[in-house]
């Protein structure tokens, strides 16, 4: 099913959920609520939202720490992230894994994955297993353009088309691998053309346009689905925020990121909106309902529990 200009705007309302979510969590974070560290996504929601959106509930996602956006695009009750954020009994981990660690099997989340590359291999095998299983679902793993200079990414690459997996890999490229600048660290910085040269069928993108990604993973989905798969999405965008809290970026200029913020996804898909025919009211409604989301997630959180000591190593594999 296409983007339609309707569902567009549940894509922007989605995408201000996201955008909302960080800023509740780096004021949490500033209350020192939140324990552990937080890689907030702004400025990549249009990757998490356009590439999870066409994706069934039953298929797989793996993610990174970065991934908080791409949880919620999945399916992950919003209540159930804060939760978890805020280490409560009520969190998607039971307030055990945190940011870091947001899993939901019943919505497709294997995890996210503190390993940079960790999900790729586990997104493979669970494309694998969709395949043996004789079933149609697919896996997409998210990593960063940091991740293509692991050891276990080029194995899985090279696995993914020996294999013929029904595997999506969207490298958001977002052009600092923690605070390095890919092209110090990286041979061939388009990482697409690594995976061309594993054999994979790979493109390039505007990862900051929710219509492109969307529209890019809904066909290579639906050629996985039918066996052609494994595909390669480097969605180019810009990591708005640093790396994590405390980052004191000082290796990029303020003026770069004046400049990236510009092309920013929630601002250029309002403006698509308003193209379509919607008007600025539309486009604040949209916010005040993405703004309740947050608020009524905020009070749930605040209000649960704390795990109970005594059910400190339930679910733990020691
Ligand atoms: C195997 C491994 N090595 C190093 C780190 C430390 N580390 C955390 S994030 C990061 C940068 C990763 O950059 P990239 O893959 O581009 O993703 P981004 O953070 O930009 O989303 C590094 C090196 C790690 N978590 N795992």
């Amino acid at each position: 099913m296409p983007l339609t200009p309707e569902r567009l705007q549940d894509a922007y309302r989605q995408m201000l959920v996201i955008r909302k979510f960080e800023e509740a969590i780096r004021s949490l974070y500033q209350q020192g609520k939140i324990r552990g560290s937080f890689h907030p996504c702004v400025g990549q929601e249009a990757t998490a939202v356009g590439g999870c959106w066409p994706l069934r509930k039953d298929d797989y996602l793996t993610c990174t720490y970065r991934g908080h956006g791409q949880a919620i695009a999945k399916g992950l009750s919003v209540r159930a992230a804060m939760a978890e954020m805020l280490g409560k009994a009520t969190g998607c981990s039971k307030g055990k894994g945190g940011s870091m660690h947001f899993t939901d099997p019943s919505v497709g989340l294997l995890g996210a994955n503190a390993i940079v590359a960790g999900g790729v291999p586990h997104a493979a095998g669970a494309a694998l297993s969709s395949r043996l299983q004789k079933k149609d679902n697919v896996a997409i793993a998210y990593f960063g353009e940091g991740a293509v200079n692991q050891g276990v990414f080029l194995e899985s690459l090279n696995l993914a088309v020996v294999w013929k997996l029904p595997l999506i890999l969207v490298c958001e490229n977002n052009l600092y691998s923690e605070m390095s600048p890919s092209h110090e660290t990286t041979s061939v910085v388009e990482t697409y053309k690594r995976a061309e040269g594993f054999g994979f069928e790979a493109v390039q993108i505007d990862g900051n346009d929710v219509e492109v990604v969307y529209n890019t993973v809904e066909t290579v989905a639906g050629k996985a689905r039918a066996g052609g798969g494994p595909f390669y999405i480097e969605a180019m965008t810009y990591r708005l925020w640093g790396h994590m809290m405390g980052d004191p970026e000082i290796y990029r200029t303020k003026e770069e990121v004046a400049k990236a913020k510009e092309n920013e996804p929630i601002g250029r898909c309002g403006k698509r909106l308003i193209e379509l025919g919607c008007s600025d009211a539309d486009l604040t409604r949209l916010d005040a309902e993405a703004e309740a989301v947050i608020a009524d997630a905020l009070e749930f959180a605040e209000a649960s529990p704390a795990p109970l000591p005594a059910d400190a190593l339930t679910d733990v594999f020691i």
